[in-house]
């Protein structure tokens, strides 16, 4: 992005042209950026809630020495564990933030670690962890001759990296490109999204069957010999054991489940197969469906059983810069992290990625015990809004002792906080593209300065942590910061010399400390720095390199026990919900991001329910109606809005919508809570208890009172 100032202030936040990734591509997010500095509602100084649930301004410093005091309390009572982090969204985009508060976690000593990730697409990590991962990577858009995306909307969420095929910018340009070159795209989405208007196949499949829809592509590929049998010899194990899982896995069991067409279901996988290069990725759509860990599983065997990734020899595409590595044609085997270390009280859950399940986190909150979490500090998230069955979520909030959030607005959460830590936003501090390298199409780095000067209330994420834990008497150095950046999860796991580190060094600067971490780079920083706006840095193109020797005879599991069983379920019988008329999947909006942007202006003020016109005829409405959304565990009132592109039978809306329980607002004043509707209990999946969240079964009927200008607690519906 290119920003301009005048006199200190932010006047315009502009595409970059010369930008080598984005290309002059910006995203509506990306150029709000300014108005979300600026706002009047952004907190520039730290609050603390008064007895009389008031906030009152209070300096930063002050309000890091009574925290320090409560939770060393909590520590010394409870032990380290009644301390918990929840970090989300907003913590991944600065680099110094995972690391700090990874360095200051392992001082504490606390395995209460949540983040989104575990109701998000963790089942790609268990997917990886039961299989295996071939190490070169996937044969992404850029080289492919097919995609075979599965409810992922790329051109409106720019999810990107690695995992997901496509780079995190300009997707439509990249796929644009893809497409003069020949490649082949099939969708699968309950929703023609703007994704599959692009597509040669597109398969408007009922959500939820994506595990059978994919079972069945097996089939299909084992029976016509559409795989590749010299890669599987090599390296993987079970494939006839899958091979006869999925014999019954037929193209018409697939499509009763499915609505769609055998015929339909036997070409996609056809043309998939008989590609010769190009993987299946999967988004957020089957990863909150049921059943998501099986249908990750099966994305990954057909990726497998053709072979779709990097060999030998060819060009890697992103060696990355501040963290290079060399890809390797050699499998890492599986690993099920969950089996050993750490189990919490609440349902015996492991760890994945280091993290417990966020659907255990209310729970862990309110259920009394010994390491109950009685202090939960929050980095870049909204739980409060974001977390499933928001009632009990933001009755566990409000339980604590103390609830610390690090936030530049005083959200949902924040008003359910002790403290709000302001922190300095994006222009307001400086930062380098480590955290974010994997998500570029090559070895893209850049420097950026801060744009404006921090207000003098505010403090980088980095900063609260490093001086808790120096209040705490647990001081964090640059070194642990480094330390915990250079674990392969970035800032998850800690190693023991971090966990011990006990000399002081003076505070170090933003700049200092991501000069620290840039030590690791394969291009000097300054080398870096002299590109003010970004360069790929690949003067050799990187190759992927030959398996080290200890990895020869390393497989991909295609079908452990575990995947077995979930697969003959699934193959079994339907994932029923009982009585209802609609399934309701998630959905991105382009103006907001989660629950940020939804106060800025430009967006909309509410999540319509997008539902087919046919739809809204059998009920009688029309849009701007309301509409109460009914699942087996709450019911809440949406506004209808026609979309021809949603399959009749579902209903598609976005998340962390909504007010807190009990507050009362029109349903167009703020939207309303789809996570209202999920269970934390029911309907879970095992290993990371991701819940039922897309394919939610739901009644939908008119409100009798349809207008939206009646203000009610759209929580209970007065029909
Ligand atoms: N503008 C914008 N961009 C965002 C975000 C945002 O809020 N706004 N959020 C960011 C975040 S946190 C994330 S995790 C990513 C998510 O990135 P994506 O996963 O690409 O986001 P979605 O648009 O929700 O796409 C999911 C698709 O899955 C479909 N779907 C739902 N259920 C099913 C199912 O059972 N089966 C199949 N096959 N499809 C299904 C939905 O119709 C939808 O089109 O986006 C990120 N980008
Ligand atoms: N029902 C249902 N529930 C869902 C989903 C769904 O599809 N359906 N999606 C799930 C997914 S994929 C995700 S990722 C989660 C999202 O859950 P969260 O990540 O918790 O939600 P966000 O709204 O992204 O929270 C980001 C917070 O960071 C704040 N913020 C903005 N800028 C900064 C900054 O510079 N520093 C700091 N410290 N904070 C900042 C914002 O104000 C906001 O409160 O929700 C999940 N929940
Ligand atoms: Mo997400």
């Amino acid at each position: 992005l290119v920003v301009d100032t005048a006199d200190g202030v932010i006047v315009a936040v502009r595409p970059d042209k010369d930008n080598p990734v984005s290309r002059g591509y910006s995203c509506p997010k990306g150029r709000a950026y300014g108005k979300m500095h600026s706002h009047p509602d952004r907190l520039l100084a730290t609050r603390r809630r008064r007895p009389d649930g008031s906030f009152e301004v209070i300096d930063c410093s002050a309000a890091i020495v009574d925290i320090a005091a409560r939770l060393q309390q909590v520590i010394e009572e409870h032990g380290p564990n009644a301390v918990g982090v929840f970090r989300a969204t907003q913590s991944y985009f600065s680099t110094l933030t995972r690391p700090s508060l990874g360095a200051w976690l392992a001082r504490v000593g606390t395995s209460k670690l949540f983040s989104s990730s575990t109701i998000d697409q963790s089942a790609k990590s268990i997917a990886t962890m039961r299989m295996g991962r071939f190490d070169s990577g996937l044969q992404d858009v850029s080289v492919s001759d097919v995609q075979l995306l599965v409810g992922i909307n790329p051109l409106v969420s720019h999810i990107g990296g690695h995992e997901f095929s496509f780079p995190i910018c300009d997707p439509l340009a990249r796929l644009r490109e893809a497409k003069a070159r020949g490649m082949k795209l099939i969708v699968v989405d309950p929703r023609r999204t703007e994704t599959a208007n692009h597509a040669d196949v597109f398969l408007q499949a009922l959500p939820g069957e994506d595990a059978v829809l994919l079972a069945a592509f097996l089939h299909v590929i084992l029976d016509e010999g559409l795989y590749d049998e010299q890669f599987c010899d090599q390296y993987v194990t079970g494939l006839e054991s899958l091979r006869a899982a999925v014999s019954t896995a037929t193209p018409e069991l697939a499509a009763e489940r499915t609505g769609l067409s055998p015929g339909d279901i036997i070409a996609a996988a056809t043309l998939f197969g008989s590609a010769q290069r190009g993987c299946a990725v999967t988004g957020t759509g089957p990863d909150m469906a049921p059943r998501s860990n099986l249908t990750e599983h099966l994305v990954n065997c057909l990726n497998a059983v053709g072979g779709r990734y990097l060999r030998s020899g060819e060009v890697s595409p992103n060696p990355g810069v501040f963290r290079p590595r060399t890809r390797r044609a050699q499998v890492t085997p599986p690993s099920r992290e969950w089996e050993s270390g750490f189990r919490s009280r609440i349902g015996g859950h492991g760890t994945i990625n280091g993290e417990l399940p966020s659907a255990i986190l209310a729970d862990e909150m309110l259920e009394p015990g010994e390491d109950r979490i009685r202090a939960l500090i929050v980095v870049g998230g909204n739980p409060a809004v974001c977390l499933p069955d928001q009632e009990r979520a933001v009755r566990a909030l409000s339980s604590l002792d103390l609830l610390v959030t690090i936030d530049p607005y005083m959200t949902e959460t924040a008003r359910l906080a002790h403290y709000v830590i302001a922190p300095a936003m994006a222009l307001e501090r400086p930062d380098h593209t480590m955290a974010m390298e994997v998500s570029f199409p090559g070895p893209f780095a850049q420097y950026a300065e801060a744009v404006v000067a921090k207000p003098p209330g505010v403090v980088e994420e980095w900063e609260f942590f490093w001086e808790l834990a120096e209040r705490m008497g647990i001081p964090i150095t640059a070194d642990s910061i480094a330390q915990a950046a250079g674990d392969a999860r970035f800032g998850s796991i800690v190693t023991e010399a971090t966990r011990t580190s006990t000399t002081t060094s003076g505070k170090p600067t933003s700049e200092t400390l991501l000069a620290r971490l840039a030590e690791s780079s394969s291009v000097p920083l300054a080398e870096i720095r002299r590109h003010r706006h970004g360069a790929f840095f690949d003067a050799r193109p990187s190759l992927v390199a030959e398996a080290v020797p200890e990895a020869i005879g390393h497989r991909l599991d295609l079908l452990p026990d575990d995947v077995a069983g979930e697969l003959a379920a699934a193959l079994g019988g339907r994932a029923e919900g009982g009585v209802h008329s609609h399934l309701l999947v998630s959905r991105r909006m382009r103006d907001v991001l989660n629950s940020l942007g939804r106060h800025l202006g430009d967006s909309p003020s509410y999540n319509p329910a997008f539902m087919h016109p046919d739809d809204l005829g059998a009920l009688q409405v029309v849009a701007g109606d309301s509409v109460t959304v009914t699942s087996r565990y709450g019911s809440i009132v949406g506004v209808v809005r026609p979309d021809p592109s949603v399959r009749r039978g579902v209903v598609s809306m976005s998340h962390c919508w909504g007010w807190l329980p009990g507050e009362s607002h029109a349903p167009t004043d703020g939207g309303s809570n789809t996570a209202r509707l999920i269970s934390t209990d029911d309907e879970v999946e095992s290993i990371n208890r991701m819940p039922r969240m897309s394919a939610v079964p739901v009644t939908i009927e008119a409100l009798s009172s349809p207008r939206n200008d009646i203000a009610l607690d759209y929580s209970a519906p007065s029909t």
